[in-house]
């Protein structure tokens, strides 16, 4: 039981509840609850195995002993029992973008949808969108829904699996015969997806390795065992091969199941030209005796090149750069000193400002901006102009209390349909900074959008643009937008563009970073945090910054304190 769990499966009776009609103070209670133990500081799940969960808010009993039930025997008969008045399939439905449990419900009572492939059918047969509060257009966007999760079925976020792959890597490191472990491929590239995971072991025994791999506790079936391989599927449906190599080969199967493909292709014909054939077990060739191969990076060494950060390996010129010692010095998670864009229980976030700062400052920053939702964004609960200025007060106050520790004020400000800002210049003036985001007609053509958005980026008072493509991985496709023309005009306007580093968003695509900053344009690591664990992200945030050549002169976020102060009152056309 991972805290994770015990949080899930508080989230998922609150949607059986609801599909049963309970009172919604006893549904809000257990959703509540949820976020509570998300963002609980301590060891939660030893805390609730011992039944020593009192005196918590947001924890009532009736919580605290399903709590204990869960973590002391891994099940909870009252979850159970309910999931067991429904059919399995139902669960599915919730996944897909735009369902939620009203509309779940009136689904599966009207037309007995229990599946997705149920679903599937009801719209193709034109059913769906005759139901009260449904519709042709929902009807088309539910068909939607369901291709991209066709089409996703194998593809994992790579912010999501990050927990998991650490837990098996520290797993495969207990293991007696095994003397080195990595995990390679897309995860290690720090790909946004990831279709499986490839975990290397050194070993003298890798048949014994690879069976004991197949009884790890995350794994739900075999795929294949044999002597020096094996392929498992975990619970959640990710597949994760295993590969157990002798110590002398771990460097070179690391670097070849690394990838990425286009990489190891070049790499392998540069050696070539030296006289030396490289594959996943060593070197051979009338040179091979020559190098003595350790590490990873010793290989790169051989072929006269600098060490290739694995978040570069996508043959996107990182070998030219390795051979002319061009290569960038990518930024790091511990040179960030704060970050920007994050939200509070004044929209639509679940910790209060003082929990996020609090949050902020054990991660060690010395500063945190805000930024919740404006008002157009109602769905998200966002601000009118009182309760900003309410909010710029608040933020005010506490600074007064810290030390060595600042908030700054700032709104995440809809950007309207034709590109003006939904605060007055008055407003957004008396903000330390401003991030400016589309939330609302996504349909607009390229054209428009661009326009759109590159308007915002005019306006003196918009220190950022916000995800610049509002893509959801695998639920929602991005909007149409130039990111080239979106690219120099924040270059023109002095208009810092977003890393957003929620695990389904990190837009802007790290495919751009690199023409980005090469015509000067900085990168905010922003968190997007709706909750204190969202703050988190950051260091996934890196990993794709990393991915898009970023260095630390590049990151607004990892300049001091003073620096940001300093920067945010200099007006656009300075800086
Ligand atoms: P994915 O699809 O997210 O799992 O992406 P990867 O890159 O992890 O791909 P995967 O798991 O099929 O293979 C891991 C690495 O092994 C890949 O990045 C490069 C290497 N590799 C696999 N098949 C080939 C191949 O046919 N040729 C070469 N040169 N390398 C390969
Ligand atoms: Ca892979
Ligand atoms: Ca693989
Ligand atoms: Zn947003």
């Amino acid at each position: 039981m991972t805290r994770e769990n015990l949080a899930e499966i508080l989230e998922q009776i609150a949607l059986l509840l609801e599909l049963k009609n309970e009172n919604p103070f006893k549904i809000r209670a257990y959703r509540q609850g949820a976020e509570t133990v998300r963002n609980f500081d301590g060891e939660i799940v030893e805390l609730a195995a011992k039944n020593e969960l009192t005196g918590i808010k947001g924890i009532g009993e009736a919580l605290r002993d399903k709590l204990h039930e869960l973590a002391s025997t891994g099940k909870l008969g009252f979850y159970e029992k309910l999931r067991a008045e429904f059919p399995p399939g139902l669960f599915d439905l919730f996944d897909l973008q735009g369902l939620g449990p009203k509309k779940v419900k009136a689904l599966y009572e009207a037309l007995t949808i229990t599946s997705v492939a149920d679903l599937k059918a009801a719209c193709e047969a034109g059913k769906v969108a005759g139901l009260p509060g449904f519709g042709t257009k929902t009807q088309t966007k539910i068909l939607e829904a369901i291709a991209l999760r066709e089409t996703f079925a194998d593809t994992f976020l790579l912010g999501s699996i990050t927990p998991l792959v650490e837990e098996i890597a520290s797993l495969l490191r207990l293991h007696p015969e095994v003397s080195r472990v990595a995990y390679a491929g897309s995860f290690r590239r720090a790909k946004e997806t990831v279709h499986d995971l490839d975990f290397l072991v050194a070993t003298k025994e890798p048949k014994l390795v690879c069976e004991d791999f197949t009884t790890l506790p995350q794994c739900e079936s075999i795929i294949v065992c044999g002597d020096t391989k094996a392929s498992i599927r975990l619970r959640n449906g990710l597949q994760c091969d295993l590969r157990a190599v002798s110590n002398a080969q771990f460097p070179f199967a690391l670097q070849y199941f690394t990838g990425s493909k286009e990489h190891n292709v070049a790499i392998r014909s540069l050696a070539l030209k030296q006289g030396l054939s490289l594959n996943e077990y060593g070197f051979t060739g009338e040179s091979a005796g020559n190098f003595e191969v350790n590490e990873e990076a010793d290989i790169y060494h051989a072929l006269g090149l600098d060490f290739i950060p694995p978040e570069l390996r996508e043959n996107r010129g990182e070998i030219e750069a390795a051979a002319d010692h061009t290569l960038p010095r990518l930024i790091e998670l511990t040179q960030l000193r704060g970050t920007f864009h994050n939200h509070t229980t004044a929209s639509d976030g679940t910790a209060t400002l003082e929990a996020m700062a609090d949050e902020a400052m054990d991660l060690g920053l010395q500063y945190l901006g805000i930024a919740d939702h404006s008002k157009a964004s109602f769905q998200a609960n966002g601000l009118d102009e009182n309760r900003l200025l309410d909010q710029i007060l608040a933020i005010e106050k506490l600074n007064a209390s810290y030390e060595g520790f600042r908030l700054f004020s700032g709104t995440e400000v809809d950007v309207h349909k034709d590109g003006s800002l939904d605060f007055e210049d008055a407003l957004l003036a008396r903000l330390d900074y401003c991030v400016a985001s589309v939330h609302a007609s996504f349909t607009l053509s390229e054209e428009e959008m661009t326009r759109r958005i590159c308007r915002a980026m005019e306006n003196e008072h918009v220190t950022m643009l916000g995800h610049v493509t509002g893509r959801l991985l695998l639920k929602r496709e991005p909007y149409a937008v130039n990111h080239a023309m979106i690219i120099d005009c924040a270059a023109e306007t002095r208009t810092i563009i977003e890393l957003n580093c929620s695990p389904m968003r990190l837009d802007m695509d790290w495919r751009w970073w690199k023409r980005a900053r090469d015509k000067g344009v900085l990168c905010s690591i922003n968190p997007d945090a709706h909750s204190t664990m969202g703050l988190h992200h950051i260091g996934l945030g890196v990993r794709l910054a990393r991915k898009g050549w970023l260095r630390k002169e590049d990151i607004f976020n990892s300049r001091s304190v003073t620096e940001v102060e300093a920067f945010l009152k200099t007006p656009k056309s300075k800086r």
